[in-house]
């Protein structure tokens, strides 16, 4: 395969490129994209070493595959011409995720929708990506009526420059602010812009993407979220009503017997999902599994992921996958 990974040299775009690597992803040709900023610099793949181009010299190469990480406008402008020369864009932004005509896919739970005419598909947010590796099993079996949501995101869901505004605010120094506020000792319940609501666009990621990705137009999602001076993942606490009742040790199991999703769940030797362990991993953490002793058929877990990896860069590697594997591209 011919594949261009834009926005290669950013956060996640570096991401994509390890996860490529280490999946052994079948690339004949690596195509990294950036903006005309970039052109010329190097990038490593493999040992190798390869020339960042721009946009259109890499839709000249005509790719097999595009996978994008460069920001909505980005991705709004480019990856339709990507589209026209017959290249298959796997799209890490949230510019085609709600458009009906795009399909929202994580692969565990929904790839068998992908057909060869799908020429843009949608790689949903991070922290939509982590809830519904464990919410889609818990459905299928108990059907949710209701989910409330409240995460605390990594400073790396913001990108390069937030992490900067951390290191900063560490040593004292003055620099450019990725936030409003500063981030360290902090907790900023914005995520993104709000909308007209009064909730921020993130929060509403998790409730539109959510209900896309289970079709399921009935689940009633509610969120809160927040930004924490941490690195390796987003954490969440998942409050779920369920349609029927359940008990928590099927709940683990069903969980245990979930494909990318690993159960840590032990108050006795204190083991739970924490970011600082879930960072570089691919897997969803899942633990603190509760009932909610307050109402019926309602369970309280806690779940972690790295945003980079399963959260973009590891989900986007698996729809490519994926369509390799189904002979899609
Ligand atoms: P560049 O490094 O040349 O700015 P991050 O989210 O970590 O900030 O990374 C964004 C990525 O998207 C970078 O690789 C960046 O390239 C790339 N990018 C931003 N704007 C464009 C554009 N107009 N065309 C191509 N790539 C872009
Ligand atoms: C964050 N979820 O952590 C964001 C980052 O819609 O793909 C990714 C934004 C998106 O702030």
């Amino acid at each position: 395969m011919k594949v261009a990974v834009v926005g290669a040299t950013g956060m996640v775009g570096e991401v994509m490129l390890q996860v490529l690597a280490e999946r052994n992803f079948p690339v004949t040709e690596l195509i990294p994209v950036a903006s005309e900023r970039s052109v010329g610099n190097e990038i490593e793949f493999k040992g190798s070493k390869y020339k960042v181009v721009g946009m259109q010299t890499a839709i000249d190469m005509k790719p097999e595959i595009a996978i994008f990480s460069a920001g909505g406008d980005t991705s709004k402008e480019w990856a339709p011409k990507f589209a026209e020369v017959g290249t298959t864009v796997i799209d890490n932004s949230s510019a085609w995720r709600m458009d009906p005509t795009k399909k929202l896919v994580v692969p565990e739970i929904n790839a068998s929708v992908l057909t060869k005419e799908d020429k843009i598909i949608a790689n949903p947010n991070c922290s939509t990506i982590q809830m519904v590796m464990v919410l889609s099993p818990l459905h299928k079996e108990f059907g949710i009526k209701r989910v409330v949501v409240s995460t605390y995101q990594s400073i790396t869901g913001t990108g390069v420059k937030a992490v900067r505004q951390l290191e900063n605010e560490y040593e004292g120094i003055q620099g450019e602010m990725a936030y409003k506020y500063q981030i360290h000792r902090n907790a900023i319940p914005q995520c993104d812009v709000f909308e007209e609501n009064d909730y921020t666009k993130e929060e509403m990621k998790l409730v539109r993407e959510t209900q896309k990705i289970l079709d399921d137009k009935s689940i009633a999602v509610t969120a809160t979220a927040v930004r924490i001076p941490v690195v390796g993942g987003h954490s969440e606490s998942v409050n779920v009503e369920f349609e029927k009742d359940f008990d928590v040790a099927t709940v683990r199991k069903i969980l245990h017997y979930t494909p990318g999703v690993t159960v840590q769940d032990n108050v006795d030797t204190f083991t739970f999902p924490m970011p600082l362990y879930a960072q570089g991993k691919d897997d969803v953490f899942v633990g603190r599994i509760r009932r909610d002793e307050s109402q019926p058929n309602t369970l309280n877990m806690w779940i972690v992921a790295d945003n980079l990896r399963k959260g973009a860069a590891t989900n986007a590697v698996q729809i490519a996958e994926y369509l390799v594997a189904n002979q899609l591209v």
